[in-house]
């Protein structure tokens, strides 16, 4: 390919061929998320086997009170920002509560899914018609670089929920904390989300759902490719393949190639192989044990306050002071 073309390739258009052309192959996780897959993943948490989003619903529930508490402890009120927030069905349940005790606070979603974000939006101001809301469009790490101004309000409260800080490897959490911190004032706080290490059949059943939800959601990246890159994937040519290693917390997806294959990338004028077997990694979700989730807030200089589990302790909600 000519360079005057490679200088034009959208992001996306990049890391697609970079991810296909490397050995082992991978794309990275993010990319799930064009309407389809955010369509998807609200299938998702609702799966049986999916225990993560019941969790921090039931920890949202039970402990409304307490957040409520620790966010507002000087009655000033504040900005609420959340990042990916996807459908807020959890979040649901912190904003009604605020808005009951007639809490001043703005609810900030930001969310690269305009579809996802407005379906939220419309929800929202149906169900919680007085609550303040501004939501952003954008991908939160680009939202993240800007200033960030977005209410009246001085204090800031930052929701980084779902356990969406388990696709990050333990570099780029580290780099995307810091980032975070440096974009906020001391006082302000930052609540995240983490899934816990458990038994690890609960965990691989997670991505493993009965249903094959989570098989489409992978396959659903192949999809994507084929609509935006105009390719060639045949999704039955792959099989999606989930595994949890218990030694290092690690749940990663795999679509693995039944056969020696190529498939064209025709808006690139690219060609890729796969051997028979050959697997393309996409996607981490790592597992914390408490003293890990610790480990890496403090690391970077963020003040654990408190933090939340539920019942069956799979999950935590760790609530950080700038
Ligand atoms: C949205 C990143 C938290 O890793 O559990 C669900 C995405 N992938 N099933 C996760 C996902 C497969 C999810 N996060």
């Amino acid at each position: 390919m000519q360079t005057s073309t490679s200088l034009a390739l959208s992001e996306f258009e990049h890391d697609v061929l970079n991810g296909l052309q490397k050995n082992p192959k991978s794309l990275s996780s993010k990319y799930f998320y064009d309407d389809e897959g955010s369509r998807l993943f609200q299938r998702i948490m609702h799966l049986p086997e999916y225990y993560l989003t019941r969790s921090e619903l039931e920890i949202f529930t039970k402990h409304k009170e307490a957040m409520l508490s620790l966010f507002n402890s000087e009655q000033e009120g504040f900005e609420l920002i959340e990042l990916g927030a996807g459908d807020g069905l959890k979040t649901k349940v912190l904003l009604s509560h605020f808005s009951e005790r007639n809490v001043p606070f703005t609810y900030i979603p930001i969310d690269i899914s305009e579809k996802a974000l407005d379906e939220l939006t419309a929800n929202l101001s149906r169900e919680i018609p007085d609550m303040a809301m501004q939501p952003v469009n954008d991908d939160y790490f680009k939202a993240l670089n800007g200033q960030m101004t977005y209410s009246q309000y001085t204090k800031r409260i930052v929701f980084f929920l779902g356990s969406n800080i388990g696709n990050f490897s333990e570099e780029r959490s580290l780099q995307f904390l810091n980032q975070l911190k440096n974009c906020l004032n001391p006082g302000d706080m930052i609540m995240i989300g983490f899934d816990l290490q458990k038994n690890p059949f609960t965990i691989l059943s997670a991505y493993n759902d009965t249903q094959g939800i989570t098989r489409d959601f992978n396959m659903n990246l192949l999809d994507r490719i084929n609509r935006e890159l105009g390719a060639d994937f045949r999704t039955d040519r792959f099989v999606h393949y989930p595994i949890y290693d218990p030694a290092t917390g690690e749940a990663r997806s795999y679509l693995v190639s039944l056969l020696k294959q190529q498939v064209y990338l025709e808006k690139l004028d690219e060609w890729v192989y796969f051997e028979e077997g050959e697997a393309l990694h996409t996607e981490t979700s790592r597992k914390y044990t408490l003293s890990q989730m610790k480990q890496l807030c403090t690391q970077v200089g963020l003040k654990p306050i408190h933090y939340f589990t539920d019942s069956k302790h799979y999950f935590a909600d760790m609530l950080l002071k700038v």
